[in-house]
C-alpha cells in the first residue's frame, strides 16, 4: 500500500520531539491521521458485498469509539524504536507505513483487551466516556465487537506486512501477546472471584505475576519488539534483554493503574476505579493484610472508609517510595541491557510513565 507518509526526516523530528518534550498533542497528529487510512483499508474490502454494508457501519462505528482517544501510551513506539536502528536510507515512505500501521495493530489489541476487560470489572467509565457495552441498547453485543477489534489487527499485518520478512515473527508476537494478556486476566478474575473468600490469594507474588504480564506484556515488550523484528532484530539475546526492562516498566504501569483505580482524580483518569467493588487483588491490597477482609465491601459507603484506612496506612507515601525504587530500578536495568537498542528509547519510555496522574 503506497501513502503519503511523511518524509523520514520530519518523521523523525516528530518523533524526537514526542520523546523529548512529551508533549503529545501535536505529535500524535500523524499517528491520528494515519487511523483514517486504516478505516478505509479495513471497510473497503467489503464495498463489493451490499450484504455486509450494516455490519461494517458497525465495525467503523467500534473502531471510532474504542480505538481514537486514549492516552495513546504505547501510540507510536513501533515507528520511534523501527527509527532507531534502521538506516535512514532504508526508512522509504513504505516502511515508516508499514510501522505506523503495526502501532496501531497495538492500538487495536488495547482496545480489543478495553472492552472486554470493562465488562467483566463492570466498570462504567473508561479513557473519559462512558464504557461501550454500557450505551444505551447495547448489552453484550460488544463482546462481539472486542472479537471484532482483534480480528482487525490480524487483517491488517496481512494487507501490509505479508511480503515481509517478518511477518511471521509479527503475527506470532501479536498471537502471544495476547495468550499472555488472557491467562493473566483468567487469574486477575479468578483470584477476585467473590463469595469464596481465601485470604491467602492475596499475595505480593500473585500480584506481581498478574500485572507483569496482563498489561506489561502487551503495552511495552509488544510494540518495542515489533519494532526489533521490522528493523531485522530477530536474536532471541536481544529480544530478552529488551523484556528485562520493558517487563520492568509495564510492571510498574499496572501498580500506579491500581494506585489510581482509587487515589487517581477520575477527571484526569478518564475513569472510576471499580478494583475494590471487584474485590481485586490491586497493589494496594496486597501491601497489608486483611484478616477480616474489610477490604471486600459492596457498598458505596465503605468505600471512603477503605480509602480512609489507606490514607492512615500512608500508603500514597509508600506508593511514592515504591515509584522512586522501581524508577532507580529501571534505569539500572536501561544500563545493563539496552544494548543494541539506544538507551534513549527506554528513557523515553520511562518519561512517558513516571509521575504520571493518568
Ligand atoms: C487492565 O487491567 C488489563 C487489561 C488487559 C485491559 P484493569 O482492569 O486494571 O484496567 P482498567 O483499570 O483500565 O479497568
Ligand atoms: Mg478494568
Ligand atoms: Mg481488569
Ligand atoms: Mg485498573
Amino acid at each position: 500500500i503506497k501513502g503519503s507518509c511523511r518524509p523520514a526526516s520530519r518523521n523523525r523530528a516528530l518523533c524526537s520531539s514526542l520523546r523529548m518534550n512529551g508533549d503529545q498533542k501535536s505529535d500524535v497528529y500523524d499517528f491520528v491521521q494515519h487511523f483514517s487510512q486504516i478505516i478505509r483499508v479495513l471497510t473497503k474490502d467489503e464495498m463489493g458485498y451490499p450484504e455486509t454494508g450494516d455490519a461494517i457501519a458497525r465495525l467503523k462505528e467500534v473502531l471510532e469509539y474504542n480505538a481514537i482517544g486514549g492516552k495513546y501510551h504505547p501510540g507510536l513506539t513501533v515507528l520511534v524504536v523501527f527509527q532507531e536502528p534502521v538506516e535512514p536510507g532504508k526508512q522509504d515512505a513504505d516502511s515508516l507505513q508499514w510501522a505506523l500501521t503495526v502501532d496501531w495493530c497495538v492500538e487495536l489489541l488495547q482496545a480489543f483487551f478495553l472492552v472486554a476487560d470493562d465488562i467483566m470489572d463492570s466498570s462504567f467509565t473508561c479513557r473519559g466516556q462512558i464504557c461501550w457495552y454500557q450505551k444505551l441498547g447495547m448489552d453484550l453485543d460488544a463482546i462481539n465487537d472486542a472479537i471484532l477489534l482483534e480480528a482487525c489487527i490480524y487483517h491488517l499485518l496481512k494487507i501490509y506486512c505479508r511480503e515481509q520478512p517478518y511477518y511471521l515473527n509479527l503475527t506470532e508476537l501479536f498471537l502471544q501477546s495476547s495468550y499472555q494478556t488472557e491467562i493473566r486476566q483468567t487469574l486477575d478474575l479468578i483470584t477476585a472471584r467473590q463469595g469464596n473468600v481465601d485470604l491467602g490469594r492475596f499475595t505480593e507474588k500473585r500480584h506481581e505475576s498478574i500485572v507483569k504480564y496482563k498489561t506489561a506484556f502487551y503495552s511495552f515488550y509488544l510494540p518495542v519488539a515489533a519494532a526489533m523484528y521490522m528493523a531485522g532484530i530477530a536474536g532471541k539475546k536481544e529480544h530478552a534483554n529488551a523484556k528485562k526492562i520493558l517487563l520492568g516498566m509495564g510492571e510498574f504501569f499496572q501498580v500506579q493503574d491500581d494506585y489510581l483505580d482509587l487515589f487517581g482524580d477520575p477527571s484526569v483518569t478518564g475513569k472510576v476505579g471499580t478494583d475494590i467493588q471487584d474485590n481485586k487483588c490491586s497493589w494496594l491490597v496486597v501491601q497489608l493484610p486483611d484478616p477480616e477482609g474489610k477490604f471486600r465491601q459492596k457498598e458505596a459507603e465503605k468505600m471512603a472508609w477503605v480509602k480512609a484506612l489507606y490514607e492512615e496506612l500512608d500508603l500514597p507515601a509508600v506508593f511514592l517510595q515504591y515509584e522512586e525504587d522501581t524508577y532507580s530500578h529501571i534505569m539500572g536495568l536501561i544500563e545493563q541491557y539496552a544494548a543494541p537498542l539506544p538507551p534513549a528509547i527506554f528513557l523515553g519510555l520511562a518519561r512517558k510513565i513516571y509521575k504520571q496522574k493518568k
